[in-house]
């Protein structure tokens, strides 16, 4: 008669619910980086650009703070309205609808300060 060993039971668990969480855990795709401020220009570098649904962006503080990033209608609540100060603070978000995401920098926009991110 065979011995029962559950070690490789414990181990067979594991590669499946490493297996699971995979398959099925929340999808952060990360997608892309846009600096604000870039160049010493008053600027989001890129200031296009095409994502996927569920896709995450991060904005990072470059130069000429403060900047903050502000979304046309109907996505205003996806706004970033703190003014970022510090360089190199960042803020990640995440889209979760297919859209063209017109946004600008509320101190700047008179400037050009502007963007917009597709996601499909
Ligand atoms: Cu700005």
């Amino acid at each position: 008669m065979e011995t029962f060993k559950p070690r490789y039971l414990i181990r067979a668990w594991w590669v499946l619910l490493i297996f699971i969480g995979i398959m099925f855990g929340p999808r952060m795709a990360y997608a892309a980086e846009i600096q604000m401020g870039s160049g010493g220009m008053l600027v989001f570098d890129p200031c296009e650009l095409t994502i996927g649904v569920g896709d995450t962006v991060t904005f990072v503080n470059n130069e000429l703070p403060p900047h903050n990033v502000m979304f046309d209608e109907p996505y205003q609540e996806m706004s970033h309205n703190d003014l970022a100060f510090a360089s190199g603070e960042k803020f990640d978000l995440t889209f979760e609808q297919a859209g063209d995401y017109y946004f600008q920098c509320d101190p700047h926009a008179g400037a050009g300060m502007k963007g917009v991110i597709h996601v499909e």
